[in-house]
């Protein structure tokens, strides 16, 4: 295990019961603002035509919503996303050395008045709790690095504190429910979940979240837009999951091959093989 420990063993337990925790970054405010300037020219406000669009978060990301992947060879975002940082703590809270990335994406939370709908309470993976608990752990974790500081009135992430521990369980007793894509609440156990709680933050803070823990967004009732950079993180010794909505396998290969390209040589072997 690397000898540089971020995180405290209280973080790392409270990482285990609430599946979350929310840490400093490592990042200046000039580097922040850098990112948060370049997600203002990358997710310009966009009126969609279908009705059933999420206006409250224009995201680009790897998987789906025209995520044009050559956005994030970036150099601002490649700078940030290449910081050991978000390595060491995948380290410690995944219990192996060997980290990859495991997904790009990056959101604009617009101002609910001219938003139509936000992303409903839902988890992004599905994982046994065999898997949670086994070391390594054998699941992926999502990271957000916040441009914005989060108040109570900027769309903050809703969180379920420890519901990964029964939604594990499920699928630990119906491991055929389980495929490459998240579940929407309702699809879930009918489980008493109790009360969310919402992550607040500065700018520059990150909250690492396990994948199958529900969230859900909430409204922009601010005046300002929040905005967020995600990294998913993941053991390397878990296969790259492509989803069923990605495109073609190939598009997804040559991305990461272009990442490897620009990526400085003691940081590739943060890219996923995918096979
Ligand atoms: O950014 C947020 O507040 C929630 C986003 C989310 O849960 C997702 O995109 O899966
Ligand atoms: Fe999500």
């Amino acid at each position: 295990m690397s000898e540089q420990k971020i995180l405290t063993e209280e973080q790392v337990n409270q990482f285990d019961c609430d599946g979350s925790i929310n840490v400093n970054g490592p990042f200046t405010t000039e580097e922040i603002e850098a990112v948060s300037k370049l997600l203002d020219e990358m997710l310009p406000f966009e009126e969609s035509k279908k009705n059933n669009y999420d206006a409250t978060r224009v995201t680009r990301d790897i998987f789906s919503k025209g995520g044009k992947l050559y956005e994030f060879y970036n150099p601002v975002l490649l700078n940030i996303y290449q910081h050991p940082f978000f390595e060491r703590v995948a380290q410690q809270l995944l219990y192996t050395d060997k980290i990859t990335f495991n997904g790009f994406a990056m959101s604009k939370t617009y101002p609910f008045r001219i938003s139509k709908k936000v992303s409903g309470e839902h988890v992004d993976s599905k994982y046994r709790y065999s898997e949670i608990i086994a070391r390594p752990r054998r699941i992926g974790i999502s990271s957000m690095l916040y441009l914005t500081d989060v108040t109570p009135d900027r769309a903050p992430l809703k969180i379920w504190p420890g519901s990964h521990i029964p939604i594990g369980k499920h699928y630990d007793e119906h491991p055929e429910l389980i495929d490459t894509e998240g579940s929407q609440r309702a699809d879930l156990p009918d489980h008493l979940f109790g009360d969310p709680t919402i992550a607040l933050a500065k700018a520059g803070q990150v909250t690492f979240f396990i994948n199958s823990l529900l969230h859900g967004a909430s409204e922009n009732r601010d005046i300002e837009a929040r905005k967020v950079f995600y990294l998913g993180l993941k053991p390397k010794c878990l296969k790259y999951k492509i989803p069923k909505r990605a495109k073609e396998k190939t598009i997804i290969v040559n991305f990461f091959k272009g990442m490897s390209l620009r990526l400085p040589m003691n940081r590739r072997h943060m890219v996923p093989e995918i096979i």
